[in-house]
């Protein structure tokens, strides 16, 4: 346990202890991917077992983590698993404090409470979809993701589809730059938008192998910054920008026209393109997930055979 875990009451599941004490590789997880704020059931229910299973087929151990009963955790029993899939409270890093302060019954953790989380757990390794990033019209609104930020100050390797090309990926990319967080591309040479292979935006490094990853991580240069692995979604499962840009405008105007902000944004904008997608917008979410989440299972490994 450390230091962190032992002041926040972290719940670390047996199966995940186990793990840990015995050097088996282990990858996070985040719970509002899962719940009703990310996928629609019961594309939800088949995203989380793809992905279990994609990280196990790997030999590693999968580790949802979530706030439940007032109390943070890293690795659920079944029972905890079916109330993250009916899920719907939101939290980012700086909730989780209140979170647990407070006793919610319930907090669907984000990528960054997922990732700080994590690290309080000792897990280097953490599997998502999308991450969030800077907000197209951040100009005025000031939007963007607490992600990024955590992606700066804990040091886990975040395996991603890159973010949605509803936002500014650009921006999210500088952002990134100027926070010191290594992007790096795996066996691609373009930072990927999601649903779409590429976003057209070079990725700054391209790596070959799991090996390489773990070695970028042992080689920061701050304790306490991750690494963002992005990795495209498989050819087969693949949407062309083309097909999703002017769906995912709409669904910001929606968001816009309805006056939704702050962390109300990200839900609503996926809920709807989901909509104007006809909900053919789920197969590829899964894939992608699953496939991120089998990538991170061999960065696991790879930190594992470096100690
Ligand atoms: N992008 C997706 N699916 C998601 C999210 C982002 O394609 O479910 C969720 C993740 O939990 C991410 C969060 O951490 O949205 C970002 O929210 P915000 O933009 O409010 O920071
Ligand atoms: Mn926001």
């Amino acid at each position: 346990m450390t230091p962190l875990a032992q002041r926040i009451g972290l719940v670390i599941g047996d199966e995940v202890a186990d793990a840990l004490a015995s050097g088996t590789p282990v990858v996070a997880m985040e719970s509002t991917i899962f719940s009703n704020l990310g996928l629609p059931a019961p594309g939800n229910r088949e995203a989380y077992e793809r992905c279990v299973a994609a990280v196990r087929a790997a030999g590693a151990v999968a580790a949802v983590t979530a706030v439940l009963d007032g109390k943070p955790r890293v690795g659920l029993d079944a029972a905890q698993v079916d109330r993250v899939l009916e899920g719907s409270n939101k939290v980012a890093e700086r909730d989780v404090p209140v979170a647990i302060a407070q006793g919610w019954a319930e907090g669907m953790t984000t990528v960054s409470a997922s990732v700080a989380l994590a690290h309080a757990a000792g897990i280097e390794v953490f599997a998502t979809g999308g991450i969030g990033g800077v907000h197209r019209g951040v100009e005025l609104t000031g939007d963007v993701s607490a992600d990024l930020d955590a992606l700066a100050n804990h040091p886990v390797v975040t395996v991603c589809a890159g973010a949605k090309a509803f936002l500014d990926l650009p921006r999210t990319l500088e952002f990134l730059e100027g926070a010191g967080v290594p992007v790096l591309g795996w066996q691609h040479d373009d930072f990927p938008a999601f649903y779409s292979r590429s976003s057209g935006l070079p990725v700054p490094h391209r790596v070959e192998t799991a090996a390489e990853v773990a070695g970028v991580l042992r080689s920061r240069l701050r304790e306490e910054t991750g690494v963002l692995l992005s990795v495209p979604i498989p050819e087969a499962a693949e949407i062309p920008a083309a097909d999703i840009e002017a769906k995912m405008v709409r669904a910001l105007q929606a968001s816009e026209q309805a006056g939704v902000t702050g962390p109300k944004v990200t839900p609503f904008v996926l809920a709807r393109i989901e909509e104007e997608t006809d909900g053919e917008s789920i197969p590829a979410n899964l894939a992608l997930a699953e496939n991120n989440a089998a990538i991170a299972a061999q960065v696991a490994r790879a930190l594992v055979e470096r100690r």
